[in-house]
């Protein structure tokens, strides 16, 4: 039955992973996948969490079913974290919100939604480069994908010209997708000045904004200073769509935790949009996994562990800051020919590096240090045991 389906590529950063696993040198170094790694390179379990998912055991034992949108408290604080506790739409209870298969889901669902109920245009708008997964989710999705340009080549940061000049030659009413904080695959995000003036152009164009924020509190260190981007929007009438990720901020990777929303006009057509997304959500999973979104809950619904859990955010944020400022100085150390000031302006969870294709596939030969072929480098795999190797191997290879 299936002697004509062709193989099909691997997945660009996950294949990184498979790469990774087959090699048996010691010194081995996995920068491919965006996970976080604390100070020994080991996975790392959010103390909060723990003590979130503890309390879940002795309080919650039974398996029943959740809503079709999910966890109803565990969205309510997921928009409050992102939109802000003084949100004019939230409080207006005008934001519909679904919890959803962790980042991805939420991306899915949006995209679904958007392609069966916009009225306008069909066509979303990716930056260049942009997260790999996101054309194939909106293509499936229905909709047709194009591209803004953003990273600038020549200056190893934002192309805010080219930007603007795409955006204001989109069709009107086309989707635009943002990535609110800590860019993936770039590290760069717009200044405050320029999402202002992205704000206005978006208003001016009737273009609809669709934020993707799988990083908060990863960029700067705080929720609320990583969601300055999509409130300043929300301030200014915008309505936008929001896909929420808790897979890096709470390390619930594996637990799929994570929501979806529109700001609406009012009560009443927050009450319409989420009978529609039901309708979108049920022929897909029917309902969302429950157990990421209660550990998650109760860390936002308790005071102390949501201070923990914010200690904790700022905690990865600053280990791997301090990271980008070891590899810069050993970089220059070594002599490395090149310009490495990006290490460090660069932030959240990826370095652009700026190496070559023939660079990284020469690091993973004769060095067995893996990332993905754009040059990405995800900085939480690095530490106080490899860092002095990897920046070792990098100076090889760029010196050839
Ligand atoms: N969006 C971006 C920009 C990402 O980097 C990721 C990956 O972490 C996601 C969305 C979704 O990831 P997940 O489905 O694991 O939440
Ligand atoms: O960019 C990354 O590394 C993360 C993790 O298919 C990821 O976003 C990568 C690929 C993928 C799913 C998640």
């Amino acid at each position: 039955v299936w002697s004509a389906v062709p193989s099909g590529p691997p997945d660009p950063i996950l294949g990184v992973t498979e790469a990774f696993k087959a090699d048996k040198d010691p010194r081995k170094i996995n920068l491919g996948v965006g996970a976080y790694r604390d100070g020994n390179g080991k996975p790392y379990v959010l103390s909060s969490v723990k003590k979130s998912e503890e309390r879940i055991l002795t309080s919650h034992p039974e398996k029943e079913y959740l809503p079709i949108t999910g966890l109803g408290s565990f969205t309510q604080n997921a928009a409050k974290l992102a939109y802000g506790e003084d949100s004019a739409p939230l409080k207006a209870g005008a934001v519909a919100v679904t919890q959803s298969i962790s980042g991805t889901g939420a991306l899915r669902i949006g995209g679904a939604f958007l392609a069966r109920h916009y009225p306008n245009a069909k066509s979303i708008y990716l930056p260049t480069p942009s997260w790999g997964n996101h054309t194939p989710i909106f293509r499936d999705s229905g909709l047709e994908v194009r591209q803004y340009r953003y990273f600038d080549k020549e200056t190893v940061g934002l192309d805010f010209a080219g930007m603007v000049a795409d955006l204001k030659a989109a069709p009107e009413n086309a989707i635009v997708l943002l990535h609110a904080c800590a860019h993936n695959p770039t590290g760069i995000d717009p200044t405050v000045e320029q999402w202002k003036e992205l704000s206005d152009l978006i208003q001016e164009k009737k273009l609809f904004p669709f934020f993707d924020m799988a990083y908060q509190g990863f960029a700067s260190g705080s929720t609320s200073r990583d969601a300055f981007a999509l409130r300043h929007f929300v301030s200014q009438g915008h309505q936008v769509a929001l896909a929420q990720s808790f897979a890096k901020n709470m390390g619930l990777y594996g637990e799929r935790c994570g929501a979806f929303s529109l700001t609406t006009a009012d009560a009443e057509e927050k009450a319409r949009v989420d009978s529609q997304l039901k309708i979108v959500i049920r022929p897909m999973y029917s309902n969302p996994p429950m157990h990421g979104a209660l550990i998650a809950n109760g860390i936002l619904s308790d005071p102390a562990l949501y201070s923990e859990w914010e200690g904790e955010v700022k905690g990865m944020a600053d280990r791997i800051i301090s990271m980008r400022e070891k590899l810069y100085t050993t970089l220059n150390d070594l002599n490395t020919p090149g310009e490495w000031g990006h290490i460090k302006s660069q932030i959240g969870m990826f370095s652009f590096t700026g190496l070559t294709k023939p660079q990284t596939q020469a690091l993973a030969e004769k060095a067995h240090v893996y990332m993905t072929a754009d040059g990405r480098i995800s900085m939480a795999g690095l530490n106080g045991n490899n860092i002095d190797y990897f920046s070792e191997s990098v100076s090889k290879a760029v010196k050839g």
